[in-house]
């Protein structure tokens, strides 16, 4: 419900800014109501921005009946001084002057944004926007972020341009399972399920490319760690091999963890985790050594068999932090994928796994039309659809290897949150459209 347009305050500090040393000065602050306690002929406010709570003394026949019956939650704007506190959680207070009521919260709210009342996961994500006001909840957005920042710093220092590509695509990326289809206009367009062809594209006139994007999989997965819209950090290198793209994405992880460790301090504490730098180098285990671990474990599987989520569960509880897992058969692998010289059967491409869950995947690619025509033919895919693509192939297209990391199961794996509905602001899963 709105107040007031003519806005008289204007917001002078961040709540994060004010210190006792201010003692004495006239700020302006405004933010949400997190508290409101009446006690006669005088009234305590927490109020909260997205820096911090202070709390706020309402004095004053007049102030304080513009402030009965607020409820939590309402906006306000209040101009006031700065003085000492004797309340036991604050060091300073703000004694209020002028109070604006910006914005009335309509109660029943359909959550309690501080948290005291446990909401269930669908009903937090109902009213997600509110659910921001949960301490928890905003931290692991302020985190986010700082994995952003820290990944693009990490990439933009080696010499790797940020790229946008198209999500509404003309033909699959990545073979025809798992498609979002839609109308445009006269044409039948998909949803790009991941940047794949454009970013090896890119290779043959940028060189060194990233890209950051939401990517979408028609997948009817029920699981904690599948969603329909991902966000996925892609990267694709010119001369470099599958090896050097492994070592770039292990610098990656750790500057990540480093980045936020250093710069999350207080949301670490309001999600009680402690974040720490992982110990590199993570250990690399070819295929054959998982299945031989597996045969130890009475799980037999043969050289080409995919390793199924249990056999996953299994290999992670002997390599519980970060691993590669490399050297996949070729038949497990998409058609872009390079073989192994000495023995063609064998991949050169990789997975980082955290445990069981598998983080990233990537390789080095085919850079020979020939080559990939035949393997397309191999997997059952029609070359013919894929003419844009291999067209580029004889323009002078490098040799080159990439990746793609899964940025919610990364971020899920930092916050040490199993669903990543959690770690996405408005997820979309087989369920969920909304809001
Ligand atoms: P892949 O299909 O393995 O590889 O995807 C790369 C990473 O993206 C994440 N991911 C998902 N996260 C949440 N929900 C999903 N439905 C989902 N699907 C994938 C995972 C996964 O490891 N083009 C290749 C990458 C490359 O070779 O460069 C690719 O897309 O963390």
């Amino acid at each position: 419900m709105r107040e007031s347009d003519n806005l008289e305050l204007k917001k002078t500090h961040y709540i994060g800014t004010l210190a006792l040393s201010m003692k004495g000065q006239q700020v302006v602050v405004g933010g949400w109501v997190e508290d409101l306690r009446e006690l006669g002929k005088l009234t305590f406010i927490t109020l909260r921005d997205i820096t911090g709570v202070a709390q706020i003394v309402v004095v004053g026949a007049d102030n304080l009946k513009q402030v009965a019956n607020l409820n939590r939650q309402s906006v306000v704007c209040i101009s006031g001084i700065i003085q000492e506190s004797k309340a036991r959680d604050f060091a300073y207070e703000i004694k209020a002057e002028k109070i604006e009521i910006l914005s009335r919260a309509v109660h029943p709210l359909p959550i309690d944004p501080i948290g005291r009342l446990e909401s269930n996961i669908d009903n937090r994500l109902n009213a997600r926007a509110l659910d921001l006001r949960n301490q928890k909840t905003a931290s692991i957005f302020k985190i986010r972020h700082h994995v952003l920042l820290s990944i693009r710093k990490t990439l933009s220092e080696l010499g790797f341009l940020e790229v946008n590509t198209p999500k509404i695509i003309g033909s699959a990326s990545e073979g025809g399972a798992n498609l979002f289809s839609l109308k445009y206009f006269e044409k039948q367009a998909y949803l790009a399920q991941s940047p794949q062809l454009y970013k090896e594209q890119l290779t043959l006139g940028l060189e060194k490319i990233f890209e950051i994007a939401s990517f979408y999989r028609a997948e009817k997965s029920h699981t904690v760690r599948h969603l329909t819209e991902f966000t996925s950090v892609d990267i694709e290198a010119a001369f470099l091999d599958y090896a050097d793209v492994m070592e770039i994405l292990e610098k990656l992880i750790s500057s990540v963890f480093e980045h936020v460790e250093k710069n999350c301090i207080q949301e670490q504490k309001t999600l009680g985790i402690e974040i720490r730098k992982p110990k590199t180098p993570f250990e690399r285990i070819s295929y054959k050594q998982a299945i031989e671990e597996l045969s130890k474990r009475d799980i037999s599987l043969t050289f080409g068999d995919d390793l199924m989520d249990s056999h996953l569960r299994t290999l992670g509880e002997v390599h519980p932090g970060f691993y590669f897992l490399m050297d996949w058969p070729m038949k497990l692998k998409p058609f872009y994928i390079h073989e192994k010289e000495d023995n063609p059967d064998v991949s050169k491409s990789f997975d980082l796994q955290y445990g069981y869950l598998e983080l990233s995947s990537g390789g080095q690619r085919l850079y020979d039309p020939a080559k990939i025509r035949s393997r397309l033919i191999e997997q059952g895919l029609n070359p013919s659809q894929f003419e844009d693509h291999l067209k580029t192939f004889d323009w002078g297209m490098p040799p080159h290897s990439g990746w793609g990391l899964g940025l919610d199961r990364l971020m899920s794996i930092i916050t040490k949150i199993d669903n990543v509905r959690e770690v996405v602001l408005y997820p979309r899963d087989p369920e969920r459209l909304f809001p």
